[in-house]
């Protein structure tokens, strides 16, 4: 056969080292059927050379032949290039310019940015492209090889739309059989590298596509027809034995729109993970209507330990308007039985939807925050991004407006975004809807405080909403109108002033404030990472305080100990003493001190030797009837801990905040 390779290609997607990395996990998807064909395969992810070191990133003038110039070397006969949204436009120049200096190549988009592009992009760039994926590519790029090597292009190849060929775009419908196709061609790529740079460090497993429903925001149900397809779990547990074998990993996250949408498959998969899997933990991403709380206990015992779903909003208004769900209880009611199972949880939620008016944001952010209050792990909000080819997109064409790259560090050099601007009506990705609603800039901005709010200070603005009465669209106003520069956390000191609450609010509101601040500098991490990206951790600053101590007026810890029921509970006034510290495992530990427990703290951080120190308060406290022994091993106990806290901020004295009322 005069055929010498197959070039999978994927262009840069992000040059910040803290965005999120995958495996390219739908070229491995491709590469495998063409291998088992015959045909020579090669992988250059772009996206895993840059993030290795192993090239810098591009300069804005000379990028293109940068990235096609490699290609050129290895002379491919097919090139094929996967395209997100956002680098969709990224790919087309890549195709001009190959198309003009080797024109021989023949050259393939596939992947989700090719959805919801047809007809219109082959008419401005038919020259960027011989074919596009509109779907899968498994089958269709398998069909192009065996045309190519028997030298018959006449015609059109199933799986693959061509400008030149096919008229008009017609959308594959023979979808493959989803279990007869190989196993991802993992062998082509380092994967240990993979693993150790991902974020979050979990390998993820395709599934299968498609989901029976039809949200408006969604792609997946138009471009999957409707169709819910997913590997058989015996396929999916060999491929996870073949990992295990290979790599050694043993956390899974299973990739599905929608892994629960069909009772029968969900059944079937716990039942056979229940009697099968014994070693693995694995996630998944479902409706959170779609899992009954017996269902999830299930899952627990057949080894997930990770959902994600889609909240979408916390209107009901809105809700419908995305044809989504009938009611906001239906997420209420996931995390309680995702709690109960004992199955940790993720949450997203969308803002800036049409027509989404300050009542419907001030509810997904109840929601938003709620989660967290009920144990998710990460609840993030995204702004809607009318993709193209959604409901959404089409309704609202005539209120569609540019607003450039959402994504921090997107790799989008200046050629790209002009590509995109100049075709906007294509790009729609790169758009807002502005209608009925707030403006982008707004919502961007928003989407910056839920990341911060969900993760620090959550109990002051919890505490706000629950137990004063604030809006957090009013908090968030605030913190958008302090001046630029400010720390947040003195803003807050100032909208925290400005509210109208009453003495007893403003004082357990003051020492809910002063536990949090205490949290904070306990945790001593930068925050920004996290905020840029939700699946980075957050890294220590050096020389930051790993521990700190404070004394407020109300024993305030105790109302968020078993959220989110006992925030309606008093706290008690007295005189409280918190120390919050990390440990060496990273956890964060709060414990009340009594005043003994304090006196003894002192004379550590002081420098006191420990002995002397503890000698001298349990003295104290036999003084006062207590029996020695006992006080002895307290006091003993306290002066461990005390002295191990002490060390882990080696560089730092503690913090000693008093933030009693005067
Ligand atoms: C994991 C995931 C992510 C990950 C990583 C993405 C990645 N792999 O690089 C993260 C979390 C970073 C992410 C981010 C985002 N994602 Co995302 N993500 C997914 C998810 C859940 C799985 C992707 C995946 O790996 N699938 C499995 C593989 C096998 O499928 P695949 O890549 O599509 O490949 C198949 C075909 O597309 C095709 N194919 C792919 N490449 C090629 C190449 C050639 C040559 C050919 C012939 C065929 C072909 O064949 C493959 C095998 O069948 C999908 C939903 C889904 N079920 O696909 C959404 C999805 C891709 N994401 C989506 C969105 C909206 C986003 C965000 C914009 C969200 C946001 N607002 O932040 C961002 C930004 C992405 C970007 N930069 O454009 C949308 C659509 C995006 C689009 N049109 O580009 C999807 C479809 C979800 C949805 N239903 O709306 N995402
Ligand atoms: S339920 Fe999820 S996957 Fe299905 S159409 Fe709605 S958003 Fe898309």
């Amino acid at each position: 056969m005069s055929f010498h390779s197959i070039l999978l290609v994927r262009p840069l997607i992000n040059i910040e080292r803290n965005a999120p990395f995958f495996l390219p996990l739908g070229l491995l998807c491709c590469a495998s059927p063409l291998r088992d064909a015959g045909f020579p395969v090669e992988i250059l992810d772009y996206e895993y050379l840059l993030r290795r070191g192993a090239m810098a990133v591009p300069d804005d003038e000379t990028w293109i032949a940068d990235l096609c110039e490699p290609i050129i070397e290895k002379a491919p006969v097919i090139l094929g290039l996967t395209a997100l949204a956002d680098t969709m436009p990224a790919c087309l120049l890549m195709g001009r310019y190959l198309k003009q200096v080797a024109p021989e190549i023949i050259i393939v988009i596939g992947g989700p940015g090719v959805f919801g592009t047809t007809p219109e992009i082959g008419n401005r760039f038919g020259d960027c492209f011989d074919y596009l994926c509109i779907n899968e590519g498994e089958v269709a790029l398998v069909e192009l090889a065996v045309r190519v090597a028997a030298n018959d292009l006449g015609t059109e190849v199933p799986g693959l739309w061509s400008p030149h060929v096919t008229e008009p775009a017609v959308p594959y419908q023979g979808f493959a059989e989803i279990d007869e196709l190989p196993m991802p061609a993992y062998d082509l790529l380092p994967i240990a590298d993979y693993v150790e740079m991902a974020t979050p460090r979990i390998f993820d497993v395709y599934l299968g596509t498609g989901c029976t429903y039809a949200c408006k925001f969604c792609v997946t149900s138009t471009f999957w027809n409707r169709t819910f397809r997913a590997k058989s779990p015996q396929t999916v547990l060999a491929e996870l034995d073949y990992l295990y074998d290979n790599f050694g990993i043993t956390k899974f996250n299973f990739l599905h729109d929608n892994f629960a949408n069909k009772k029968d498959y969900l059944e079937s998969f716990i039942d056979y993970f229940q009697n099968n899997n014994q070693r693995y933990e694995w996630g998944c991403a479902v409706r959170p209507d779609n899992v009954t709380a017996p269902q999830l206990r299930a899952m627990r015992s057949a080894g997930c330990t990770m959902i994600f779903c889609g909240t979408d909003s916390g209107s009901k208004r809105i809700l419908k308007s995305m044809a989504k769900m009938t009611k906001v209880t239906k997420s209420y009611d996931f995390f309680e039985n995702c709690r109960d199972a004992d199955i940790a949880f993720e949450t997203n939620a969308i803002i800036g939807f049409p027509h989404e008016d300050d009542t419907d944001f001030e509810e997904t952010l109840t929601l938003v925050i709620d989660a967290v209050a009920h144990g998710a792990t990460n609840s993030d909000v995204s702004v809607l991004q009318p993709l193209p080819g959604a409901q959404v997109t089409k309704d609202n064409s005539d209120t569609i407006t540019w607003v450039g790259p959402s994504l921090q560090g997107a790799f989008l050099p200046p050629q790209v975004l002009d590509l995109a601007e100049n075709n906007a009506d294509i790009f729609t990705g790169f758009a807002f809807i502005r209608n009925g609603n707030r403006s982008f800039a707004f919502y961007r901005e928003a989407t910056q405080l839920v990341r911060y709010f969900t993760r620090h200070y959550f109990r002051t603005v919890y505490f706000l909403k629950e137990r004063c009465g604030v809006t957090y669209l009013s908090i968030f106003e605030a913190m958008m109108a302090a001046n630029e520069g400010t720390p947040l956390e003195t803003t807050f000191a100032q909208v925290f002033s400005d509210l109208d609450l009453t003495d007893e609010q403003r004082s357990l509101a003051a020492a809910v404030f002063a536990l949090d601040q205490a949290t904070e500098a306990a945790k001593g991490l930068h925050v920004s990472t996290e905020i840029a990206n939700i699946y980075a951790r957050a890294h220590s600053q050096s020389g930051a305080q790993s521990h700190a101590l404070i004394t407020v007026d109300h024993e305030v810890h105790g109302l968020f100990a078993a959220l989110p029921e006992s925030i309606t509970h008093e706290a008690p006034h007295a005189i409280t003493r918190y120390l919050v510290f990390r440990t060496a495992e990273d956890q964060l530990v709060t414990i009340k001190l009594s005043g003994w427990q304090m006196r003894l703290w002192s004379a550590l951080a002081a420098k006191t030797q420990p002995d002397d120190a503890a000698t001298t308060v349990a003295a104290e406290l036999a003084d006062r009837g207590i029996d020695r022994d006992r006080a002895d091993v307290a006091v003993n106990r306290a002066a461990a801990l005390f002295a191990d806290v002490l060390q882990i901020g080696a560089t730092s004295s503690p913090v000693l905040a008093d933030t009693r009322s005067p």
